[in-house]
């Protein structure tokens, strides 16, 4: 009753001031309305943006923080006033007999005639906290992982991963984004590029130098994650070091996949010089399988999944 009327009536500008309070609001209200549906649109991974979905969410939310930081602006003394009139605690313990309407005010933010009660404050407070609380539940159980799993009935990519070492999520398939079992069969070569000639490895050979182990989740921008993972392969800081940099700022992460979102990927010094940053060849103690990124791809900690390269061909290490 103090919101929705007031976007409604007439006129709709009385002064500059209440004008720019309206346009502020308009900009609080839209951006996080533009944050929640092309985010959940993008989860659900319906790609209709024109252009990148990135830079669309992040002027989406920079739209809507400063918006924000208008708002709290112009309403901090009015709510400072407003908390410090009475005492949270005892407007907590009052039960529903004894909860009354607030007394007018002169903007009008009070409804002129309230029906009586039906709830407590404490009620609606408690409302709100079991509502997140329920979201709560609903959702961490795909991080979690397990048996747990199952019960994120609000992840949008729950569905069964199968069994055996390679069954976690899976974000997009190698038949969906064209890279066939040849690109990656005997004929794979990594290539890996310094100072100096480029250097050329296949599997076996990178299967036979020493192997290094991580145990690291996928961390999925677009609404999902897995648990740990235990990945196995080389660490990128020993690449570096063999292409003759070992002290490398940045490596750019190339695919073999066709060209298109993901392909590549530049990963900065602090990334390739932790020991858990891996360009992994095994995980949970199998071969990768095709979908996860055969024969090789990256796993670094912290780092969001979009650049944990899959079916990586060459890395081009930079000082
Ligand atoms: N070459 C390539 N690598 C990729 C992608 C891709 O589409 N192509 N998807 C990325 C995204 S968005 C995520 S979340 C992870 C998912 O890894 P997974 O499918 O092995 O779980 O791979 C990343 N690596
Ligand atoms: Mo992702």
């Amino acid at each position: 009753w103090s919101v929705i009327p007031k976007l409604f009536e007439w006129l709709p500008v009385r002064s500059v001031a209440h004008g720019l309070e309206r346009l502020s609001l308009l900009l609080l209200v839209g951006g996080v309305i533009f944050e929640f549906v092309t985010g959940i649109i993008n989860i659900q991974l319906y790609y209709v943006f024109p252009g990148s979905f990135y830079r669309l969410h992040f002027y989406g939310a920079w739209v809507f923080i400063a918006a924000f930081v208008v708002h709290v602006c112009l309403k901090l003394g009015r709510m400072t006033r407003a908390l410090r009139s009475r005492s949270l605690s005892t407007e907590l313990r009052t039960d529903l007999a004894r909860t009354v309407p607030e007394p007018p005010d002169p903007d009008g933010l009070v409804a002129a005639a309230p029906a009586p009660p039906t709830m407590t404050r404490r009620g609606a407070v408690g409302m709100v906290g079991a509502g997140s609380l329920l979201l709560l539940v609903v959702t961490a159980g795909q991080s979690i992982g397990g048996w747990m799993r199952v019960t994120a009935l609000l992840a949008p990519h729950n569905r069964d991963p199968g069994s055996g070492p390679n069954a976690f999520q899976i974000n997009k398939t190698a038949a969906k984004v064209g890279v066939t079992p040849a690109l990656v069969g005997p004929t794979w070569r990594l290539e890996v590029h310094g100072r100096g000639a480029p250097q050329v490895f296949t599997r076996e050979q990178l299967l036979a130098m020493p192997q290094h182990a991580a145990a690291l989740p996928i961390a999925c921008v677009e609404g999902w994650s897995t648990d740990d993972q235990h990945w196995s392969g080389l660490r990128l800081a020993d690449l570096a070091a063999m292409a003759g940099m070992p002290d490398a700022g940045s490596v750019l992460v190339q695919s073999i996949q066709p060209p298109g979102p993901f392909t590549r990927v530049v990963l900065r010094g602090n990334q390739i010089h932790d020991p858990r940053a891996l360009l992994a060849l095994r995980v949970n103690g199998a071969h990768l399988s095709l979908d996860h990124g055969y024969p090789a791809r990256i796993i670094v900690p912290a780092n969001p999944g979009v650049n944990n390269t899959k079916w990586v061909h060459r890395l081009t290490f930079r000082a």
